[in-house]
């Protein structure tokens, strides 16, 4: 056997240099770092030493790098992702809450933070946290939950093992999530004779599979049996690429389409058979569909709350639901039918079996009405002292967008309206909505702009979201990634302030001006961006704005424009309950008014499984 010396960092870089995606190209494009006594000479030294065959790039935040692998990853439909190394402790467990991230929303990314010693000589190392009962625990332990695969490599050898476990599970579409290599070290610095063979290019196919034959039989025989069947459309479609063959198959057969957050931009907006987004962000014509349809098939959704309004949605007492999902824990989800399968494989072979089946499409004025509702909210408004709203807002970006047009975020207003009212090309809308994690935005548009170089992405944040996390726009000004920031100020948690209204809460803690203070907030966006290098305006309307997205598009830098907004108004049209636990005994009036229109709901809450 011919072997190679290497230490077990080096080993690790040179293996991951040659895992190859279907397309040929690097299956982890590069890896972000920032370097610690951890990893710096163990790692660091790795990657120094493959620069030129491994790119290694220096991010602000191990937490916002970490969402810009993820944000690759997902823009890549989890075709390619990106490895992220940290030191160890404060820099590890700042990267828990990007794993329960990639871990909600199903996408791969490899962790690698730095561990204590395996010989344990130094013990406790700077930043090792002692457990008092179990020697074996590191601060890395908290990445056990949120990982899908998570190894400790405590000797040079175990990378043999560890690494190949860790890219099947990234590329398994069933177990797809982030897998973390707790790395000690000692053990990054220490050589072994690693065999040659362990580093032939390998390419990394993700399967389709194929659906049980039982299961596809009784698939059939629900949609036959059904009058009114929708299709709820999830992330899956697109991880899938089934994007085309459900374009023909909702075509074919005359079955709405409704889209969830991740699957939102599966179909084109004015596909003839998508009917809109749906659930507690969806459109009146999506949501009367749902609330009608005999048959709910769910095709690659995890059925979100958001998704089926907390089991409020599908009223119809004689619906079924059939959940076609690769992964068998989705699929049997809530008393579903299953069949487990990758989504493209299954239309396929429904469609042959369903052959010329056509049911009676919904009415087409259901769409029509939803159209004029977001035309309304969307409308520039009259020039004049009021503050605009989010929805106009939005109305200038879709009025500034081309085909090539990637909108995105994560929390806060624009979800929500953004999978209401915007008006998406296919793969034109990106919207972490799993984890709703403020803080991804702009790593997370930096991340599909390295994905997607072609694209016009459009990252819209609040004010909120922005102050949590903005450090990656120092990063992408650096690496010349432009995309275009929107900040929507409008001086506080707006969202959750109507939320808290909602449940008959008192105004308190949320806008700035609610919350304690002495001095009144008085944040300069437009300085704070321009200090990171990025080219920043204020707008002071909303045409204003519009030309502002024009006239800077296509720089070298990402630009901000920053725009003050009304906190209060939301869409009102479309939308359906969204269950938020109310006080039962309060000594507030509107709380318990509150309380009576939530049991008022519970009650038509299904709870079948
Ligand atoms: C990390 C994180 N913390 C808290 C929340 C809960 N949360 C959701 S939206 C939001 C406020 C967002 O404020 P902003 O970004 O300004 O958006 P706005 O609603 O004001 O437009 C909060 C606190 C969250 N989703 N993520
Ligand atoms: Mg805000």
């Amino acid at each position: 056997m011919t072997t190679v010396r290497l230490t077990a960092a080096q080993a690790m870089v040179r293996w991951l240099a040659n895992q190859q995606a279907e397309d040929g190209t690097r299956f982890i494009e590069g890896i972000w770092a920032i370097f610690g006594h951890g990893n710096v000479a163990g790692l660091g030294e790795a990657l120094h030493g493959a620069r030129d065959i491994f790119p290694t790039w220096r991010g602000h935040n191990e937490q916002t790098m970490a969402h810009t692998a993820i944000a690759y990853a997902k823009a890549s439909k989890r075709r390619k992702a990106m490895a992220v190394t940290t030191s160890i402790g404060p820099g590890a467990t700042n990267v828990v809450t990007a794993a329960a991230l990639a871990y909600v929303n199903r996408l791969p990314v490899l962790i690698i933070p730095g561990d204590v010693f395996a010989n344990r000589a130094p013990d406790p190392v700077l930043q090792q946290v002692e457990d008092f009962a179990d020697g074996t625990v590191s601060a890395n332990d908290c990445f056990r939950p949120v990982s899908r695969y998570f190894d400790r490599i405590t000797r040079p050898e175990h990378i043999l093992t560890a690494l190949p476990r860790a890219l099947r599970v990234m590329t398994d579409p069933a177990e797809c999530g982030p897998v973390t290599l707790a790395f000690c070290q000692d053990v990054q610095a220490e050589a072994y004779d690693y065999p040659e063979s362990f580093f032939t290019p390998k390419v990394w196919r993700i399967r389709r599979p194929e659906p049980d034959q039982a299961e596809l039989e009784a698939a059939i025989a629900a949609i036959k049996a059904a009058k009114a069947p929708v299709i709820v459309a999830g992330g899956g479609v697109i991880y899938s690429g089934a994007e085309a063959t459900l374009a023909a198959f909702a075509a074919t057969h005359g079955i709405p389409v409704v889209e969830t957050q991740a699957g939102k931009s599966a179909l084109a907006h004015d596909h003839d058979m998508n009917f809109g987004p749906v659930g507690v962000t969806g459109a009146s014509s999506a949501n009367t569909v749902c609330e009608t349809a005999d048959l709910v098939i769910g095709l690659g959704t995890r059925f979100q709350d958001f998704t089926t309004g907390s089991w409020s949605l599908f009223k119809n007492p004689a619906r079924r639901l059939l959940a076609i999902n690769v992964q068998a824990y989705d699929a049997g989800k809530h008393g579903a039918i299953s069949l487990v399968a990758d989504a493209r494989v299954a239309l396929e072979r429904l469609g042959a079996a369903l052959q010329g089946l056509r049911f009676a499409a919904p009415d087409a004025a259901l769409k029509a009405d939803w159209a004029a509702a977001k035309a309304a909210v969307k409308a520039t408004p009259a020039a004049g002292n009021a503050l605009p709203t989010d929805m106009q807002v939005v109305g200038a970006v879709q009025r500034a967008a081309t085909p090539a047009t990637v909108v995105m975020g994560a929390a806060g207003t624009m979800p929500g309206e953004l999978h209401k009212i915007w008006d998406a090309a296919p793969g034109g809308y990106h919207m972490e909505y799993g984890f709703s994690c403020m803080g991804y935005e702009i790593a997370g548009a930096l991340g599909i702009k390295m994905a997607r170089p072609d694209a016009d992405v459009v990252c819209m944040v609040g004010d909120g979201s922005y102050m949590m996390a903005n450090s990656e726009l120092a990063t992408a000004v650096m690496m010349g990634v432009p995309f275009t920031v929107v900040i929507t100020d409008n001086r506080g948690y707006g969202c959750i302030n109507r939320l808290q209204k909602h449940t008959g809460g008192a105004p308190f803690n949320n806008l700035l001006d609610d919350s304690y203070h002495v001095n009144p907030s008085a944040i300069d966006f437009v300085a704070h961006a321009g200090s990171m290098g990025a080219r920043a305006v204020k707008a002071g309307s909303v045409a204003e704005l519009e030309a502002k997205i024009l006239e800077l598009r296509g720089g070298r830098v990402p630009s901000v424009i920053v725009i003050d907004t009304d906190p209060g108004p939301s869409t009102a049209a479309g939308g359906t309950w969204w269950e938020v636990g109310v006080p039962e005994v309060s000594v507030r009036e509107s709380v318990r008014a509150a309380r009576a229109r939530y049991e008022e709901m519970k009650a038509k809450q299904s709870v079948d499984g």
